[in-house]
Order: structure tokens, then sequence, then C-alpha cells
């Protein structure tokens, strides 16, 4: 990521920590606590902000040494995933269409302006299909370190697992669209395993972890498919089953049945009448 100091890249660089040291300063120094893994850590940028989840406790020292201001200023880098894993948001609780994933995450000192950016344009990246994943905020400042009390299943990012999750599913899911870049903007948030669909596997998890009082009712789609589908399928392979068998058993009577049973009618007439009866 880093490059040498006399290079364009270098310049660009040394913008992207300056633009951190400025943020930092006007922040000022937050307070760094001895949280356990897994952490949720809010980074703040010019124009918004975002939540990372680290379950890394040496990445996590790092970023707690960051906050205190023992370590020095550094940014956060990862690659972003569809869906907002349940604790992704902006300040205001606007729940984001992804994630940075977890492994992909590291610290550095400086970094590449292709992958700066504001969460807002991470956001219109997930909903145009971009396949540049990298994210690198120039401005993000690490703060607010936390216990991660979230949940996977919740789309809308409100700490529990209920109604207006299902709502939002009910909304996003489609199963004859695989990609969820191709559904309305802000439907990337349903995508609760990550795997760039909005269909029955996410709707198993939200069913799963539902934390509202009731049985999880499940989105109406995959409730009504999956079980008649399967059933009248098996039936099928029953008749067809069936049908190969009956035709098996009469090629073989036709072929072998009847000249045995003459051999048989042959051999007991021979032995009624004796060797000389014909
Ligand atoms: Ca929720
Ligand atoms: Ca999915
Ligand atoms: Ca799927």
């Amino acid at each position: 990521m880093r490059s040498p100091a006399r290079s364009t890249a270098g310049r660009r660089i040394r913008c992207g920590l300056f633009a951190l040291a400025v943020l930092a300063s006007s922040l000022g120094g937050a307070k760094a606590g001895a949280v356990d893994v897994p952490a949720l850590v809010t980074v703040t940028t010019f124009d918004g902000s975002f939540v990372v989840r680290v379950s890394d406790p040496v990445l996590l020292a790092q970023i707690e040494g960051v906050v205190a201001g023992t370590l020095p200023q550094m940014g956060v880098i990862g690659d972003w995933v569809t869906g907002n894993g349940g604790y992704n948001r902006d300040a205001d609780g606007t729940p984001w269409s992804w994630h940075l994933a977890e492994s992909s995450v590291f610290l550095s000192e400086g970094a590449l302006e292709i992958c700066d950016g504001l969460p807002s344009t991470i956001e219109a990246r997930v909903n145009l299909g971009s396949s540049f994943r990298r994210y690198c905020p120039w401005s993000g400042i690490l703060g607010n370190v936390r216990a991660d009390d979230s949940l996977p299943a919740d789309i809308d990012v409100d700490g529990a697992v209920g109604p207006s999750d299902l709502a939002r599913l009910e909304q996003c899911i489609d199963l004859d669209q695989p990609v969820c870049f191709d559904l309305a903007d802000g439907c990337c948030a349903a995508d609760i395993d990550s795997d760039e669909q909005i269909d029955c596997d996410d709707d198993a998890l939200l069913v799963a972890g539902w934390t509202a009082s009731g049985s999880a009712p499940g989105a109406t789609v995959c409730a009504a498919q999956p079980i008649p589908a399967l059933t009248a399928g098996r039936w099928l392979l029953v008749a067809s089953l069936l049908s190969i068998g009956l035709v098996v058993r009469r090629s073989q009577r036709a072929s072998f049945g009847e000249p045995r049973r003459a051999e048989i009618r042959s051999r007991i007439r021979r032995r009624w009448r004796g060797p000389s009866g014909r």
C-alpha cells in the first residue's frame, strides 16, 4: 500500500494522513476501554460513519491504542460485502447495505486514493454492482469501541429481529432475481448471509434469529414453496421408477419367460408320456 515519498501515490498518501490528523485533532482524544472480542468500532468520516466488527484481539488492541493515542493515527482498510451484518449503520441509525468482511480488516498509516471514499460512496458502489471491494476512508477516525451486541438477521439494525426485519425481507426477496444489485436501492441490506442474493436462505436465518415474541412466521414465498414442491417431486420420482419397473418386467417376460414356460410344459409332457410317448 505504501509508495515512495516522492511519487504521486506518495503525495496522495500524505494527503490521506493529513486528513486523518486534522479530523483527529478536531474530534479530540477518545478514551479506549478494555473490551473483549468480538467488538464493534465506529469509524467516523467527514460525512457519515460506519461500524466495523473486530474478532481479532491483536487488531482490537491496535485499534484501542489508536483511539487512546498511544499508537500513531492509522486508518481502517477492508473489503466490503453485501448486507449490513446486523450492525453497520450510519450515525443517525440508517442501515448501510454493506459491511467490511471481518477477515479483511486491518489498519494502515497510509492508503491509495483509489479506495478512499465516504460510506455513501460504498453504498452507491453496492447498488451499482461494483466489483471493486476495497475501502480505505482517508478521513475515517476510529472511536466508540464497545462489546458486540449485534444480531446477524437484524436487517434494520434496531437491536432486535422481528416484524420490521421480516417486512424488509418480504419487500426485497425475489427468487427470480438472484443478484441483490438488481433490486431497489437499499435491498442489499437484507442480504443476511452476504451471498448477493435475497432469497429463502436469508429467510431461514431470519427465522432462526427471531427475537420478537411469538414464533417467527418467515417470508410468505418461502413458507409456501419448498415442502409441496419437494413432495410432488418425490411422487413423480416414485411413479417414474414404478413405470420403468413394469416396462422392464414385461420385456423380460416377452424375451425370456415364454420360452421357459414352453420348455417346462414339454418336460411335463415327456415325463407323463414317457421317452417314447412322442
Ligand atoms: Ca430489527
Ligand atoms: Ca443472501
Ligand atoms: Ca442464497
